[in-house]
């Protein structure tokens, strides 16, 4: 570390470089009133923040933050190394598109606790009376709800889980939790989901509720009697951190901060209100509080994840790395425009007062940032799970109403070249697809190309019922290979 740079703890926070904003309250006087489960970049850099405001607002102090790590690996134990030695503390630069920043130390979070090392005591912490939210950011494909909206309680994953004395999931922790605060009278919490699903209050109940009825019924009815599940909308746009980045905003803040954050200068948190156990004051905050999320959620899903996706995939393809330098690409631009314009919007509800147009055009404004670099890997990551949330209702619009398909049978046909794992030029990237086992990987890679599109990702897509388009997916995946995806995307004419 040089010389000049500060380390970063409760006994520090006071002598950082005077540009660094730090936390408007006295973190001692706090008390956590929220357990996070999954604390990963998304959680820190978004509702962290919204939270690191509250807690400065009066009569707030019983809202910080408990982390929970759910991962039982070596990240897992870094990460709540350096928490303990930062005592939780981390910075958070938010960059705006003109490259000017604010870096702050956030706060929220006051204590963390790696569940793996011992799963009797995070029971225990959650079942404490001053927890009254539950939040969790355990990805797309971490609720384990099929295709036809059925928890899978039959994935290894669950079934282990469920015979476990003491379990390890995020059900399981929840379930026991919940089983505590019955039989000593404390009451529920609300279970508060943070992931990027369709309608996903309902997700995360299906998912807590089913859980907890196989492991034992009468608590699982009593689950779904007393415990609300609101349904929120989240938007940041936060990267994954390099050791390169890590360098680059230490050396912008001056504060050696192990484990520092980037992220967009927008956020976006939309939550259903219905909680059981109270909640903090989010709308003085700048949280919007709705009785339907569902159209802000089908905007942002099917708009900003969607077209994220749309552009990681055949950018990765064509060798880029970053959003933004792919967004360079006048080609992939093109895409995007018409995807958003004429393919995603057409069917999509959205809110009140909410026009589609312009927030197609703030999308690729965001996308442009080029401070930010977000990773095409990191988007394209778990694309299993996140197409059917993305694209499914977007593909089924255009195929139904007979439209240009064109832009849809291009982006299915990036994905299931990507999963080969190797770029137009044959440079090899290390694929992630938690949610997609070997032996359905294995159908997009046959010599039949159709074969790609039986995998469980495009079940309840009707893709079946158009042959037309099949066959207009198979050819461009030939194309992918003989050409590439740049070529491919000039010959589609758009
Ligand atoms: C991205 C999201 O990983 C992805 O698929 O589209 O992480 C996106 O950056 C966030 O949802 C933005 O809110």
């Amino acid at each position: 570390m040089p010389i000049s740079m500060i380390a970063l703890s409760n006994t520090t926070l006071n002598q950082l470089p005077p540009q660094v904003l730090v936390p408007a309250y006295d973190r001692s006087k706090t008390t956590p009133g929220i357990a996070h489960l999954a604390v990963g970049n998304f959680h820190r850099a978004h509702q962290a923040l919204y939270l690191d405001r509250v807690l400065a607002r009066p009569g707030q102090q019983n809202w910080a933050i408990v982390g929970i790590g759910l991962r039982d690996n070596a990240r897992e134990t870094r990460r709540a190394t350096i928490m303990a030695e930062q005592d939780c503390l981390y910075t958070l630069t938010e960059f705006a598109p003109d490259n000017t920043h604010t870096t702050r130390v956030l706060g929220a979070i006051t204590d963390y606790i790696q569940a793996a090392k011992d799963r009797t005591a995070t029971i225990r912490r959650l079942a404490d009376p001053a927890i009254k939210i539950v939040s969790l950011t355990i990805t797309e494909g971490g609720y384990y709800v099929d295709a036809s909206g059925k928890f899978m309680l039959k994935d290894p994953a669950i079934a282990e889980d469920l015979k476990r004395p003491v379990p390890e999931t995020a059900f399981g922790l929840v379930t026991e939790a919940l089983r505590l605060r019955r039989d000593n009278g404390t009451g529920p919490f609300t279970v508060l989901t943070c992931d990027n699903l369709r309608d996903n209050g309902s997700i995360a109940r299906t998912a807590f509720c089913a859980f907890a009825e196989a492991r034992d019924p009468a608590l699982g009815a009593w689950i779904r009697k007393n415990v609300t599940f609101p349904s929120t909308m989240v938007d940041r746009i936060t990267p994954s951190v390099t050791e390169a980045d890590t360098i680059r905003l230490d050396d912008m803040s001056g504060i050696a901060d192990q484990m520092p954050l980037f992220a967009e200068d927008f956020t976006q948190w939309v939550i259903e209100d219905n909680f059981c156990a109270g909640r903090p004051e989010l709308e003085a905050v700048g949280v919007e509080f709705t009785d339907d999320v569902g159209p802000y959620e089908q905007v942002k899903l099917r708009m900003l994840n969607a077209s994220h996706s749309m552009l990681a995939l055949p950018g990765l393809l064509m060798d880029y790395d970053t959003v933004p330098h792919a967004m360079g690409d006048a080609a992939l631009v093109t895409l995007l425009e018409q995807f958003l314009a004429q393919d995603a919007a057409p069917f999509i509800t959205p809110p009140q007062g909410v026009s589609l147009h312009d927030y197609a055009h703030q999308v690729l404004h965001r996308f442009r940032n080029a401070a930010v670099g977000d990773q095409l890997l990191r988007i394209a990551s778990d694309s299993a799970s996140k197409l059917p949330v993305f694209w499914a209702d977007t593909v089924k619009g255009v195929l139904k109403a007979n439209a240009d398909h064109r832009r849809i049978a291009f982006g299915i046909a990036c994905f299931l070249e990507y999963l080969r794992g190797e770029t137009e030029s044959k440079k090899p990237y290390t694929l992630s697809e938690p949610g997609l086992p070997e032996h359905a990987r294995a159908l997009a890679l046959q010599d039949d190309l159709a074969a790609g599109l039986t995998m469980p990702v495009f079940a309840g897509w009707g893709l079946e019922q158009y042959p037309a388009f099949v066959k207009d997916v198979v050819t461009l995946r030939s194309s992918l290979r003989t050409h590439g995806a740049r070529a491919t995307l000039q010959q589609l004419d758009l």
